[in-house]
């Protein structure tokens, strides 16, 4: 079993330097927070504005590591560790395998407000972080680190990295008042959280395992289709089987398209069906 103890696991971390960060970076950081946490409080999912009030992730300037995993040590036992940017998968999963969320420390430049090409320190922390105090969530990522690193070892990591973009990055939960966010993906982005409930285009499909596993992504557009689950006890369910033979099984099957509809879909409607 390959541990997070290995050199490479550990070379990756750094100090979160909170000391360091300057007076541009946390404004920033309050800009992004209060034009989202604006923005999330009729779209986001309860348990993440929960998450998000519990870990006082406020509006006044970057969270401090500290504090953050003095809280989470006390709910999941989740803790955040600093690394410089995109680390190697293994790295990666190897970390949440052991319930340590893998955050990057710097933020993006005040002409970078919409759009990042790789995660900066405000969609790791106020995208990621406020889920990890759900106990159902935060058992379905640490089962996800352990299943990446199986997939590393199988050579199936593309299709269980689907899994991750489709849920994790950017899935939607189903409510009685309609489909709520819970992608941090969405979460971070001011113009995707609009997009992905309000506009009729995107095709909103219930979760169904081995069809996200068959569905292809693109990065760097709002999600042609969103998946959307019932409850965090449901993702954690469905993703509970061995997935080596389900890998087997769909290893012979084509790709699917991001924007194509299958005849299996459950289609779930948008906030505009909730009218
Ligand atoms: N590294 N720092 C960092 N952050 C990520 O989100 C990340 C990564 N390395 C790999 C990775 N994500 C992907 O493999 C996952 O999205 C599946
Ligand atoms: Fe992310």
């Amino acid at each position: 079993m390959t541990t997070t103890d290995n050199a490479t696991g550990d070379e990756c971390l750094i100090a979160q330097d909170w000391e360091a960060y300057s007076a541009q970076d946390h404004a920033t950081w309050r800009k992004l927070f209060e034009r989202q946490s604006r923005l999330l409080v009729s779209r986001a999912c309860d348990e993440f504005l929960a998450g998000l009030d519990q870990l006082g992730v406020c509006a006044d300037g970057i969270p401090d590591f500290r504090q953050l995993n003095d809280v989470l040590g006390r709910t999941t036992g989740w803790r955040i560790v600093a690394v410089p940017g995109l680390v190697s998968e293994a790295v990666f999963f190897g970390h949440m395998a052991e319930r340590r969320f893998v955050a990057t420390r710097w933020i993006r430049d005040p002409t970078q407000m919409d759009y990042l090409e790789e995660p900066d320190i405000f969609h790791d922390v106020f995208g990621h972080v406020p889920l990890l105090t759900n106990p159902a969530f935060a058992d379905y990522l640490q089962a996800y680190g352990r299943g990446g690193l199986k997939a590393l070892r199988l050579g199936s990591l593309d299709m269980l990295a689907r899994l991750y973009w489709y849920t994790v990055e950017f899935g939607l939960l189903r409510t009685p008042d309609g489909p709520r966010i819970y992608g941090a993906g969405i979460m971070s982005s001011k113009g995707e959280s609009i997009y992905c409930l309000d506009d009729r285009k995107p095709n909103r499909v219930a979760f169904d395992l081995k069809r996200i596993l068959r569905t292809r992504y693109r990065i760097g557009d709002y999600q042609e289709t969103y998946f959307v689950i019932d409850s965090f006890e449901q993702l954690m369910a469905e993703t509970a089987p061995d997935f080596a033979p389900i890998y087997d099984e769909l290893s012979g099957l084509p790709e699917i398209e991001p924007g194509d509809i299958q005849p299996s879909d459950t289609l779930v409607g948008g906030l505009f069906d909730t009218a």
